[in-house]
């Protein structure tokens, strides 16, 4: 071990994993440039890490081909009952599964070292802020959180001042024997792969996967599935939601908290610019939202995070240029195409489509090839930091005062452009009840709709029922200073299939609107499943969009919305009687003002 570790806690837990582990050596983290390079050397040398000649200290990294996603059946909330894990989640009680993976963990990281990662999520020592531990035996996952999260001495010396701190267990899963040589992305068969959350204790046990949200615990496991069950309990909110400032021309600031479900293009909005004159959009967060309520009533929210790990492919100048600036340089690529002259490439990066590449899988690749040069879920991992429009206060340990709430999902057909909730209950209903069609992006059948509560629908640690009560709890103690809930949908289509909105940057109009809501500037119109602007409220000035696309996208059509009832109801027939009356109440207003 290089450093002595003075926090009993942390300490006992690092012995009690080296005895199950067993691990060559033990090597304890302190976020320096240095230590990301030492990694970096390690990686280079097994031939994981690809350097790419374009990007300064830049690489790419390719996975087996078994580990590319998150492993939702794979993911588990092991509570004292399985009730207390809700319908949405997987469960095992905890003895069962604790007793199973410790089998697995028993001498997982023979021949490895294991690293021990202290990281803040959120600034350091800000009061919103969280301490987490991880320990892995992947130097991949090492300069991820580097990246992802705050991994800091600094850590160290306040654990060693006695804070406490969340315990993030890791490993790939495959040990080496001596002189065994490694491969190039290790991991453990799907059967073996568990990632396990244990919120009663606050406790993170993953195992097999070295991808992603699997296995970089401070983000979904921590940032979310443990974190929503201490907010629950603590009174605080933690949400799958990006932040943003909007300054309109006259100075005054908005902050944004969005919720989407994935292939919404959360990231593009995070980063947005606006295309209206005089207004400013300045990014804060693009995945995660942790917020409290202030000494002023208000709701402050901060990002948990300190980089972004973006999905690369769709991602150009065109949808998203400010996510382009920021991944220019100290970028970590997994599963992109790589070029002929060292550069990474993937599907909509631009129109040019090179006639050589190696695909993620490390084979040629032409245009000719009928496969995807990069995986559809290829990602980039990249510094908040680095962000051209990154708002000064993204690091602001009070963090922003949220005036907002927007809830979105994709629908062809049936939901409006926006949306305004009539009251507080009638946006927790809005977010309750959120769905989004399919895309090739998810897996399973592509165009069927499917119902992701408030995005949360993979993230939420405890029963969703509950979360449910916890946004109406919120909601009674915000009272008047409650943030004003919108709903969202980029992606109506006209009959003959083609969008009706242009979408990104133009999407500044309707976050236009919201605001001259929240200043009462504007009035709405009632309508049997909200509040929509008024012809001319929406700022269409320099676009060219007929009026008839309006009319299409505002439409609300009485037919349809009573078709989506049957649907809703059986999804709230899942929560049984744990469901919050008052959302029962909101069906019910909903059923009468469709008539
Ligand atoms: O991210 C998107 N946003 C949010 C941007 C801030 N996308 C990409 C989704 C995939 C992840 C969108 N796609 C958006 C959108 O608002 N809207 C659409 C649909 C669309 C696609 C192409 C056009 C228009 C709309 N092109 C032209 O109109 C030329
Ligand atoms: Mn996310």
């Amino acid at each position: 071990m290089n450093i002595t570790v003075k926090n009993k806690k942390l300490n006992d837990w690092i012995k009690e994993t080296a005895d199950m582990c067993r691990p060559d050596n033990i090597y304890i983290c302190n976020g320096t440039k240095e230590e990301y390079n030492l990694m970096l050397s390690k990686l280079l040398e097994n031939g994981s890490a690809i350097p790419l000649k374009k990007r300064s200290n830049s690489y790419l990294f390719r996975s087996d081909p078994s580990d590319v996603a998150r492993v939702e059946d794979r993911t588990f909330i092991s509570t004292s009952s399985k009730d207390k894990a809700g319908p949405t989640n997987n469960w095992i009680a905890p003895a069962e599964l604790k007793d199973t993976m410790k089998r697995l963990y028993n001498g997982c990281m023979k021949g490895r070292t294991m690293y021990v990662i202290p990281f803040s999520m959120g600034p350091i020592g800000s009061p919103i802020s969280r301490i987490g531990v991880e320990i892995s035996d992947s130097p991949y996952v090492v300069c991820n959180m580097h990246v992802m999260t705050r991994v800091s001495s600094k850590v160290l010396e306040l654990l060693d001042r006695g804070e406490d701190f969340i315990p993030c267990l890791h490993s790939i899963g495959v040990p080496l024997g001596n002189g065994q040589k490694d491969v190039q992305w290790p991991c453990a068969p799907i059967e073996s792969k568990y990632i396990s959350h244990f919120p009663e204790e606050n406790l993170v046990w993953s195992f097999g996967s070295g991808y992603g949200g699997n296995a970089l615990l401070g983000k979904k496991c921590l940032a979310l599935r443990i974190a929503s069950a201490i907010a629950k309990r603590e009174g605080w909110m933690a949400e799958h939601m990006l932040i943003l400032r909007l300054t309109n021309p006259e100075g005054r600031q908005y902050h944004i908290a969005a919720a989407f479900p994935s292939a919404c293009g959360k990231t593009n909005l995070a980063m947005m610019q606006p295309s209206i004159k005089g207004w400013k959009c300045e990014c804060i967060g693009d995945d995660i939202a942790w917020m409290k309520i202030g000494s002023d009533g208000r709701l402050y929210a901060i990002n948990p995070e300190s980089g972004f790990f973006g999905v690369a492919p769709g991602t150009s100048y065109e949808t998203n240029p400010m996510a382009m600036e920021t991944i220019k340089e100290n970028v970590i690529f997994t599963n992109c195409a790589l070029t002929d002259d060292g550069d990474v490439w993937w599907e909509g990066i631009n129109d040019d489509v090179p006639s050589h590449l190696i695909d993620w899988k490390g084979r040629d690749w032409t245009p000719e090839s009928n496969t995807d040069a990069a995986h559809p879920n290829a990602r980039f991992t990249a510094p908040a930091s680095q962000c051209p429009v990154i708002c000064k206060d993204w690091e602001n340990p009070t963090g922003v005062p949220i005036d907002i709430f927007i809830f979105g999902g994709r629908r062809s057909s049936v939901v409006p452009l926006v949306h305004e909730a009539y009251s507080w209950d009638h946006g927790v209903f809005l977010g309750a009840t959120a769905a989004s069609e399919t895309t090739s992006a998810n897996i399973g059948e592509v165009g069927y709709l499917r119902r992701d509560p408030f995005a949360m629908k993979p993230f939420c640690g405890y029963n969703m029922a509950d979360y449910f009560r916890h946004w109406l709890d919120m909601g009674d103690r915000l009272g008047s200073k409650a943030p004003k809930i919108f709903y969202v949908n980029w992606f109506r289509k006209s009959p003959d299939g083609k969008f009706l909105w242009p979408g990104f940057s133009d999407n500044s109009r309707v976050l236009k609107w919201m605001c001259e809501r929240v200043e009462g500037k504007v009035g709405s119109l009632k309508s049997p499943i909200g509040l929509l602007p008024i012809e001319g409220d929406i700022d269409l000035n320099g676009l060219d969009i007929p009026a008839e696309n309006l009319r299409e996208l505002m439409k609300i059509d009485i037919k349809e919305w009573r078709d989506e009832i049957p649907d809703i109801e059986e999804h709230f027939a899942m929560f049984g009687t744990r469901l919050p009356e008052r959302l029962k109440v909101q069906l019910k207003e909903l059923i009468t003002r469709l008539g």
